[in-house]
């Protein structure tokens, strides 16, 4: 009888290590590929550089209920070069709706992509500064993020072409990188990439499809607070990844 208990221990706290390996994604051994084509942003995620490398899941409930396939499903691929981060995410939404026409007011209440970029991956406080970037990217294209300001800004730093066919839409991304000093309004340095560099990164989806606001907001990692809705204030919880070349 003590025998079978102690065994039982023993499967508990194996399964238990087992379900915390899976909920927890490796934030810290995660590679970006160098391109090995040239990617032209134009929705359709043709070239030979996406095919070679790998879908990465959306599955992560950072907002929300539970929700089923034909409501939500994420995915995305990475890639990278000397003077951008290129973006495909493949989406899945049964409706696609834009209800606050002004991009500036309750954008996130929106269906909307969402980038998360920390150009130095040292993680730490980004609400109302520029340490790192959470970018909005809206149905028709515009791209937000709150300044130092506290003020919700339009930023250039993305080029964006959205592909929808029925319930699918294909977003294709390239993304210029900066560093903490950046200014609104002013000329600042692009980041060149270089191999071995390491980024903080996380990808998000605002899902709302009859709501007044979001409905689900579901991310690529795990987030171990209970409020899992802090990759506009931390990017302690973005993944680090680094750019192989
Ligand atoms: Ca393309
Ligand atoms: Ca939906
Ligand atoms: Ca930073
Ligand atoms: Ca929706």
């Amino acid at each position: 009888m003590k025998q079978r208990i102690i065994l039982n221990l023993l499967l508990f706290t194996c399964l238990a290590i087992l379900i915390e390996c899976s909920n927890n994604s490796d934030k810290t051994n995660k590679n970006i590929n160098y391109r090995t084509s040239e990617i032209s942003i134009d929705g359709e995620p043709n070239e030979m550089g996406w095919d070679q490398v790998d879908w990465q899941p959306m599955d992560q409930t950072w907002l929300g209920p539970e929700y089923n396939k034909e409501d939500f499903q994420g995915r995305y691929k990475l890639l990278w070069d000397e003077k951008q981060l290129y973006i495909l995410a493949e989406i899945i939404d049964d409706t696609l709706i834009d209800i606050y026409p002004d991009g500036l007011i309750q954008y996130w209440d929106d269906d909307c992509l969402e980038i998360f970029i920390d150009e130095d991956a040292s993680g730490g406080d980004h609400q109302y500064n520029n340490n790192a970037f959470a970018y909005h990217i809206s149905l028709d294209n515009k791209i937000v993020d709150i300044g130092p300001d506290s003020i919700a800004h339009y930023y250039d730093h993305i080029k964006c072409v959205r592909k929808t066919t029925g319930n699918k839409s294909i977003w294709e991304l390239a993304l210029q990188l900066y560093k903490d000093d950046y200014k609104i309004g002013q000329n600042n340095q692009l980041v060149i990439l270089t191999n071995l560099k390491k980024i903080g990164f996380a990808i998000a989806y605002c899902d709302n499809d009859n709501s007044k606001e979001r409905e689900n907001f579901i991310g690529n990692t795990y987030v171990k607070v209970p409020d899992k809705n802090r990759g506009w204030i931390d990017a302690g919880v973005f993944e680090t990844l680094t750019l192989i070349k």
